[in-house]
């Protein structure tokens, strides 16, 4: 199995193997060996299944089921842990997933259970099939739709990264980000098992856990602007990282005030890059490169990048001209499953990705993501989350006549969601209650403004930037 090439030892890292804190995910450790000999135990039993769901809680068993699913070739879905029934109800049909590997709370879910605590296979098993992800992400409207995620693309990205971050065996990476999205379980976990580095997770990605994993050498840090954004608030723990190789920031813009702080408590200076679950990362700062507050870099090996304006022209690489970012190459997934509108609406006639976030670019070729063109797009502490889903979510709870759902910023989480009802009586915390039970918990409004009218333009579509300023 290629993509997990340091792993399974298709490549030789230099790695020690039975290091027995090889891999650490919330305080339970395994060697490369142990998890490769348990994952492989698992083949047997996944081998032929249309495709195989994880509950992508913060625990070795995610991985384990993770790895064995790509070991078979059998496509993986990663789903939120505590996502509600409606969500993973949505998920599982979608995916056609026909068992979950490892333990769960789903109460609704029947479809069969496999114990991954079964007895390790003798030696390696995978059946030679390409693995694939399938990683459920948020849109505008709707429900999340499932990206297919082929292993030529996660390993193009992870190559792609290791060449821009000088990412190799003898580093040790430290995170605590969710397993079920991108930049949690592909760069954070397969990432390192493809390099063959030590991996710690820290099963949740507080500050003082970031400290503790410094304390035992780690040396490479993932995080979105929010991890970063809490640690420099605690300067004592920041300075903890000072011997850190490289610090990283993604899935949201990283404030540049933030990215000053880190530079000036830990001494290095952070990098950032930039992707989508759609198109994996396809830019990056270099760590033999500049590193410009609010900038993303350039595009990894073997990705291109484009810039349209609204006329459909090419924007100038000029710095200050905005347009659409477009993106084709290695690292670009094959489209959304079972959505063929959706992966046609998504692509130019000539191929390229519509990421739908807005750009400029450098004469020297470096990126700064500026915004996203669509209102109904919120980033929330680096989750993304569809105002429509919400909205949906948020229209069940008894008394709502209407509901627009909005992100508002917010100096710790970028944006927080907003929900701005009509209704009499509508309760606060019923309403947020509800949509952290029926979707997931990162999916609730923060914070609910109960309003008369909503602001309508003369067709009658909502106004959200008049709710945003109001
Ligand atoms: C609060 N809690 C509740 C409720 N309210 N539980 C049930 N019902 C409620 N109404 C609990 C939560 O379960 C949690 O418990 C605790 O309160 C805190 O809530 P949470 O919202 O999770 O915490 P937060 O502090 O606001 O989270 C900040 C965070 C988080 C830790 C930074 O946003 C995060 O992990 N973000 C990472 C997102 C990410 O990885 N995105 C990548 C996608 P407990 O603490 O016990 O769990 S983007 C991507 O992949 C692309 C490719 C890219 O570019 O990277
Ligand atoms: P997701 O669909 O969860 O993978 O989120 C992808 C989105 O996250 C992108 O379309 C961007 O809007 C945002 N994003 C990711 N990385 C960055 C970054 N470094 N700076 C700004 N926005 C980012």
């Amino acid at each position: 199995m290629a993509l997990l090439s340091a792993l399974v030892g298709d490549t030789d890292t230099g790695i020690d193997r039975d290091d027995p804190a090889g891999i650490t995910v919330d305080d339970v450790m395994m060697s490369y060996d142990e998890l490769l000999a348990h994952a492989s135990g698992l083949v047997g039993h996944i081998q032929g299944a249309r495709a195989v769901a994880v509950c992508a809680d913060a625990h070795m068993d995610t991985l384990l089921g993770v790895v064995a699913g790509l070991l078979a070739g059998v496509p993986v879905v990663p789903i939120a842990h505590d996502a509600g029934p409606s969500e993973r109800g949505h998920i599982l049909r979608d995916s056609a997933a026909e068992m979950v590997l490892g333990a769960h709370d789903w109460d609704e879910v029947d479809l069969p259970t496999i114990d991954v605590h079964g007895p390790p296979a003798s030696s390696v098993q995978a059946n030679g099939a390409p693995g694939r992800l399938i990683m459920y992400t948020s849109g505008t409207t709707g429900a999340p739709k499932g990206v297919v995620l082929p292993d030529t693309a996660l390993a193009a990205c992870l190559d792609g990264l290791a060449d821009a971050w000088q990412w190799a065996p003898d580093d040790h990476l430290v995170h605590g980000l969710p397993l079920f999205h991108v930049h949690g379980l592909v760069l954070g976990m397969l990432g390192g098992l493809r390099r063959g580095c030590r991996i710690t997770h820290t099963g949740r990605p507080h500050p003082d856990r970031y400290a503790a994993a410094a304390a035992r050498g780690g040396s490479l840090f993932f995080g979105v602007p929010t991890v970063w954004g809490r640690i420099v608030a605690e300067p004592t723990i920041a300075r903890s990282l000072s011997g850190a190789r490289a610090i990283v920031s993604g899935s949201a813009a990283l404030p540049v005030s933030t990215f000053a702080a880190l530079t000036d408590l830990t001494g290095v200076t952070p990098l950032e890059r930039y992707g989508m679950t759609e198109t994996l990362i396809t830019l990056s700062t270099r760590i033999d490169g500049e590193r410009r507050p609010g900038h993303v870099g350039w595009p990894l090996a073997g990705v291109e990048t484009r810039l349209r304006s609204d006329d459909g022209t090419e924007a100038a690489h000029d710095s200050t001209t905005i347009g659409t970012l477009e993106v084709r190459g290695a690292t670009v997934g094959d489209g959304y499953l079972n959505r063929d509108d959706a992966t046609a609406a998504a692509t130019t006639a000539d191929g390229w990705f519509i990421t739908g976030d807005s750009a400029t670019i450098g004469p020297d070729g470096t990126h700064r993501i500026v915004g996203r063109t669509s209102v109904d797009i919120i980033k929330t502490g680096g989750y993304k989350v569809g105002a429509g889903e919400v909205e949906a979510a948020v229209a069940e709870v008894p008394g709502v006549e209407e509901v627009a759902v909005v992100g508002i910023p917010d100096a710790d989480l970028g944006e927080r969601i907003v929900a701005f009802v009509v209704g009499d009586g509508v309760d606060e915390a019923g309403v947020i209650g509800h949509v952290a039970a029926s979707l997931s918990v990162h999916k609730r409004p923060r914070e609910v403004r109960r309003v008369d009218t909503l602001p309508r333009n003369a067709l009658g579509k909502v106004q959200k930037a008049q709710l945003r300023d109001s």
